[in-house]
């Protein structure tokens, strides 16, 4: 059988451009290594901030914005609660690039943003302990989106409307023509159009189309500590951005009583994805605590830290696009940290691609040509 399309990797994004594919009448085939949602990728750890006055762009809020309304639709699609409107305070310098894209955004979109010295933000949120050189912007309608519970409505969805799901079964390698061969352990599928959305395994993936992609899978880190629900319920406190010169961190609130939760953004050792992830280890733990030894020193002990996958490009904007190569492949990775928020846009984006060629969003920042 010739598939309309398949997708290689139903985490967050295959799954979003799979449900509208097959809204859209076409007869799609996800294939996944493992069984989504699961542990092995970047679609992990109960929480993922989304904010909408956007510190990596302006450029970015269009896009954003799209993904906030599809969120809200698949809530309803889903009858389930995915977003926590919890609020995200963004804390840095006022001089650093992130804190003054955020106040751009916001202005430029006529975005919800308050703007607190040190002390006006430890005076409203008695958790914090901030230096006088930081300032906070405080988004407040923006929140938290709740991971494994949006991909389990995409893939319901998907399925509803006719889309196949192939777990556990590995694609290790691509042949480009008319027909895409997609080759797996066990047997090869044959597709019209083909979609990539393999995370950490996007890069080895379209090696074997001799296409190298500037994609570096990366190992993160993040961790939940015991919190005092007074300090740091979601009824109080919110989601958070810390941007420094040299380390950026980010985190939530203790949600539904699971702790407040800290992860590392920026660094992170290159890994290889087909090995198991290094531990979450003692170096993790001291760097963890010593953040929030800072800044949120009411906290209580850790609970338990984990380890997770970044797709890093080298300007940390992400890729999708078609390959230049082979109009009927298109590829979305690198999303370097910060896309699962994006992830329902995106799968509709890839699906107007797919069936348009074209698509309602401004995709050009996330061209492969920037790279030549
Ligand atoms: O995009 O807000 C974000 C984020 C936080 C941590 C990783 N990504």
């Amino acid at each position: 059988m010739v598939y309309d399309v398949i997708i290689v990797g139903a985490g967050s994004m295959g799954m979003a451009a799979g449900y509208y594919l097959a809204k859209a009448g076409k007869n799609v085939l996800l294939l996944d290594a493992f069984d989504p949602p699961h542990e092995e990728g970047s679609h992990h750890g109960e929480t993922r901030i989304i904010r909408f006055a956007y510190g990596e762009g302006a450029s970015y809020v269009p896009f954003v914005k799209r993904a906030g309304e599809l969120w809200q639709e698949l809530e309803s699609l889903a009858d389930e609660n995915l977003f926590l409107q919890t609020g995200v305070v963004n804390i840095g310098e006022p001089t650093c690039s992130f804190i003054q894209n955020v106040r751009a955004s916001a202005t430029l979109h006529e975005l919800a943003l308050e703007h607190y010295s040190a002390a006006e933000a430890m005076n409203k949120w008695s958790g914090l302990s901030l230096p006088a050189n930081l300032v906070a912007c405080f988004e407040p309608t923006a929140g938290v989106l709740r991971v494994e519970a949006c991909i389990r409505a995409y893939k319901k969805l998907a399925l509803e409307a006719g889309a196949r799901l192939q777990t556990n079964e590995k694609v290790v390698s691509i042949q480009a023509g008319e027909m895409v061969q997609v080759q797996t352990a066990n047997q090869v599928y044959e597709t019209k159009q083909l979609i990539v959305t393999a995370g950490a395994w996007a890069t080895e993936l379209l090696q074997t189309l001799d296409i190298s992609l500037p994609v570096t899978p990366t190992r993160k880190t993040f961790a939940w500590f015991e919190a005092d629900e007074e300090l740091y319920s979601e009824e109080v406190f919110p989601a958070y951005c810390f941007e420094f010169a040299d380390s950026s961190y980010y985190g939530f609130p203790s949600i539904d009583g699971a702790g407040l939760k800290l992860g590392r953004h920026d660094g992170g050792e290159e890994i290889n994805p087909n090995r198991p992830l290094h531990p979450f280890d003692d170096k993790d733990r001291a760097d963890l605590q010593h953040f929030i030894q800072q800044f949120m020193p009411r906290h209580g002990a850790l609970k338990y830290g984990k380890t997770c996958k970044y797709s890093m490009t080298p300007d940390e904007d992400f890729i999708i696009d078609f390959l230049p190569t082979h109009q009927n492949i298109i590829i979305a990775a690198g999303f370097s940290g910060h896309g699962f928020k994006f992830s329902s846009a995106v799968g509709e984006a890839l699906a107007e691609l797919t069936l348009y060629g074209e698509c309602q969003q401004d995709l050009t920042r996330f061209h492969l040509s920037r790279f030549h």
